[in-house]
């Protein structure tokens, strides 16, 4: 096929996808919505910010949902932008390094700023990470993720269950389709959070870290018991680097949060990549 040709059926794929979004069943389309087999990378990066364009011209309040990101069952590296851990550098510029070396979802990690501040940080990093199909979680704060149309909105025990919610429903009034993911600490909180019917868990810190320096490690032994009986997605986390990867992996993960080990490089990009070889 030549390039005319090529460029004439991405065009009326698009297409196809847009009018699809406008009928507002966001839900479906967002796993509709993958240019796997049609588009390059850089291509379907394109048209999802050609698409990105119209739905926010199309005043389907909900269309920007439908932006595509890979299913959560495909997600290996769910990567941060965690203030805490920028040094100076343009929260900006990091997540689009993330987003360059694969990471499948990016957590904004804000603590201790302000809303107003979480806010502007969250929209700008949505411009990013929506045209290139990852997933973004908003942590801590559910009714600003839903605000913005992000992906996911990441809670703690204490944040979920101590604020009295019991399911994750609870904070996503339909047809809002913000999902939720929780941390958990023991089997006791996966099993609540499994009731609580939440898109996915983390399951950690599996290591001591200093990104959570209070936080006493689950240990691997945690994860064995994860990869036995957690049947959403779930991701080991905590003090996870590229010298204990192999162990967190043979222990039963298949997916991995890394805040520290990606963000303490200059090269953030590379370093994704390195962790995502090895997640394969
Ligand atoms: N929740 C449990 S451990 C942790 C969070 C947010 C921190 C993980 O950070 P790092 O630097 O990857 O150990
Ligand atoms: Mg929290």
């Amino acid at each position: 096929m030549g390039p005319a040709e090529r460029q004439l059926r991405l065009s009326s794929l698009a297409l196809t996808r847009f009018q699809n979004v406008r009928t507002g069943d966001c839900v479906a389309f967002r796993s509709k919505l993958t240019w796997r087999g049609h588009a390059t990378p850089g291509e379907s990066c394109r048209l999802n910010a050609a698409l990105l364009r119209h739905c926010e011209l199309s005043g389907n309040p909900w269309a920007i949902w439908a932006i595509a990101m890979k299913p959560l069952s495909e997600c290996r590296l769910y990567a941060f932008v965690d203030k805490a851990y920028l040094a100076g550098r343009d929260p900006e510029v990091v997540t689009a390094c993330l987003c360059d070396g694969g990471a499948d979802l990016i957590q904004l990690r804000a603590k201790g700023a302000a809303l107003e501040e979480v806010r502007v940080l969250a929209r700008a990093l949505l411009a990013i990470t929506r045209p290139a199909g990852v997933g973004l979680v908003i942590n801590d704060h559910p009714v600003l993720a839903r605000e913005l149309g992000a992906d996911f909105c990441h809670l703690g025990q204490e944040d979920f269950f101590g604020a009295g919610f019991l399911r994750v429903a609870e904070l996503r009034p339909a047809p809002c389709p913000l999902r939720i993911g929780l941390s958990t600490h023991q089997p006791a909180d996966a099993q609540r959070a499994l009731q609580a019917a939440a898109d996915y868990i983390a399951i950690g810190p599996v290591y001591p870290t200093a990104t959570k320096p209070s936080a006493k490690p689950v240990t691997l032994e945690y994860v064995r018991w994860a990869a036995a009986h957690v049947t959403v997605p779930w991701f080991a986390i905590g003090g996870i680097n590229l010298n204990n990867l192999d162990e967190v992996i043979a222990a039963g993960a298949r997916r991995i949060c890394v805040v520290s080990a990606i963000l303490d490089t200059p090269d953030v990009a590379a370093r994704c990549r390195e962790f995502k070889a090895r997640l394969a």
